[in-house]
């Protein structure tokens, strides 16, 4: 099927058997009037993004690919968009009997397994594709690290997964949007029990490939993290690895 439909909690939903990747293709098909919660998906990604140009596993039938558009009014709703997701991510699956961690910004993670990734793309200031990948199965080519909700023992189709997801994603979406001096320090204090990058030793590469290590500290207002590596050092982007303590 290739027709936006009004599903569930999107605004137009467009279902694909397969794509290069539900990002681009929602880029291809945005205008100024692409309403917010317009959403892709597809059964499969032949070209899945990850960040960095790296690349995301998608595999027909075993795994969610959506891409959303959401419309931020604010520098710092911009700024926590990924973040803020993950936390939805973690609260959706955590009410279906799964515990993740987050691991600073954008993966969520089982027994150090990665079960999901996030790539938010900023167009303008005011419009954001907010792309996420959740594993449901196992898959051929996905990486030794890779973890699904079937090995996690969590049984559940792609159409509930979606529902589920995207309920929990509006409510924090809608949340940081009406009042975001007070919906990010709610996402601080619950970044404490859902973050496993917070008190564990790290090492951070920065996108010039510089090393820090220390250990991460805090997420600040602006969704940075902050290591200690032994002066404080704020991190806006990074891939982060954690070290046993
Ligand atoms: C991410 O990047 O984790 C962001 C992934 C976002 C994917 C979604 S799917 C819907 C939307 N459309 C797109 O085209 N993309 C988004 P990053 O942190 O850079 O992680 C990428 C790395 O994760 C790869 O280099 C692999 O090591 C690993 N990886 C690839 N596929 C995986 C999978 N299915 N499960 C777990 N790990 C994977």
């Amino acid at each position: 099927m290739d027709s936006s439909t009004s599903k569930g909690q999107f605004a137009g939903l467009v279902e694909l058997a397969e794509v290069d990747s539900t990002n681009k293709e929602l880029l291809r098909r945005l205008d100024s009037e692409t309403p917010e919660f317009f959403a892709v998906t597809a059964d499969k990604q032949t070209a899945g993004l990850g960040r960095l140009g790296r690349n995301w596993v998608t595999e027909a039938g075993k795994s969610l690919a959506v891409s959303i558009l959401l419309r931020p009014t604010s520098r710092s709703q911009t700024d926590w968009i990924t973040i803020m997701a993950g936390l939805a991510l973690s609260s959706a699956l955590e009410k279906h009997g799964l515990v993740v961690s987050l691991k600073w910004p954008n993966d969520l993670l089982v027994d150090g397994k990665k079960l999901s990734g996030i790539l938010a793309e900023m167009v303008d200031l005011n419009t954001v594709v907010l792309g996420i990948g959740i594993n449901i199965k196992p898959q051929e080519h996905s990486p030794d690290t890779a973890t699904s909700l079937q090995e996690l023992g969590l049984k559940m189709e792609k159409d509930e997964l979606l529902e589920v997801i995207a309920t929990e994603l509006k409510s924090y979406w809608f949340r940081l949007k009406a009042d975001s001096k007070t919906a990010i320090a709610q996402f601080q204090a619950e970044l404490l029990t859902r973050c496993g990058t917070l008190g564990t030793r790290v090492r951070a590469e920065l996108p010039g490939g510089k090393n820090i290590y220390g250990v991460a500290i805090a997420i600040d207002e602006t969704g940075r993290l902050i290591v200690q590596a032994p002066e404080p050092v704020a991190l806006a982007a990074a891939d982060v690895w954690h070290l046993r303590n």
